[in-house]
């Protein structure tokens, strides 16, 4: 049974991985922008690699504010709770706009489910260190390490992925911007960089993130956090309706993007 138990998963694994070293999207980070996007991209039949760092998907769902397992959403974003089936109620109204209320747990649980019924590829336990790019210096692709290599410090030379486009969800820490700004070339953005996030101003936050998720660089798109980190726009704590609208409108936009191409 051993060694069948080794061939089965070795198998398995390496049918995947081969099938994704080529695709329409890489996406960097499945966290809630990151696995919404997916799930778009692929539900639009383009072949989706989604990448993550931690062994867990879902980002920084699980945490809902401050750890209490619990998240919020406004009522645009609503109707793509009811898309992956995540259930949700109406949270007590003190005055400004509608919110609703969603657990956090199912909610990571949805996306992550629906991403993957709808035929993305997700990695976890492996960390993007860096893209590749063509002679034009467009992003082409990403670049892959176990994330236990990245830990241990380990000399490993790391595999390329090549893609059309790559979707950088990392969240906060807006990785994939910061890398292609200091390695490959400016930024669509205020200052060619990663402008860094302001403070938490949600209703504003929520608002900006669409505007700035949108094509930064030649191949590179932001989505989630990441696009209002690398704009220098506001953060909004554990109300999450724009994390998901972002991840469709990216979605959206490449599926327009590609289409026009073909
Ligand atoms: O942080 P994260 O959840 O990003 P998001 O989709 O959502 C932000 C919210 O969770 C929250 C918020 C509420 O509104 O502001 O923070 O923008 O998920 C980002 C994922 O990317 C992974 C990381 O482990 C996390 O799961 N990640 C980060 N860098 C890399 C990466 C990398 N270089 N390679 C692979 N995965």
């Amino acid at each position: 049974m051993e060694l069948e138990t080794s061939r089965a998963i070795l198998k398995r694994f390496f049918e995947d991985f081969l099938s994704s070293l080529e695709v329409d999207v890489a996406v960097v980070g499945a966290g809630p922008s990151g696995l919404t996007a997916a799930y778009f991209l692929a539900r639009g039949g383009l072949r989706v690699v989604v990448f993550e760092r931690r062994l867990s998907v879902g980002g920084g769902i699980w945490g809902g504010g401050m750890m209490f397992p619990r998240i919020v959403v406004e009522a645009a974003a609503t109707p793509i709770l009811e898309e992956f089936g995540v259930r949700f109620e109406e949270a007590e109204k003190r005055g400004g706009e509608k919110l609703y209320v969603a657990d956090a747990i199912e909610t990571a649980a949805c996306l992550c489910l629906g991403a993957i019924r709808a035929g993305a590829k997700i990695f976890n336990g492996m960390s993007v260190e860096d893209v590749v790019v063509d002679a034009e210096r467009r992003v082409r692709g990403v670049v892959v390490n176990w994330t236990a290599v990245e830990l241990a410090g380990l000399h490993v030379d790391p595999l390329a992925f090549r893609s059309e486009f790559v979707i950088d969800a990392t969240g906060h820490e807006c990785g994939v911007c910061k890398l292609v700004a200091r390695k490959v070339g400016q930024l669509d953005t205020k200052t060619g960089d990663v402008v860094g996030e302001r403070s938490m101003f949600a209703r504003r936050a929520e608002q900006e993130l669409l505007e700035n998720t949108r094509e930064v660089y030649p191949g590179l798109f932001v989505a989630g956090m990441a696009a209002n980190a690398a704009a220098g726009a506001h953060r909004m704590g554990a109300v999450f309706g724009g994390m998901l609208l972002s991840g469709k409108k990216v979605a959206d936009i490449i599926l327009g993007r590609l289409k026009d191409n073909k």
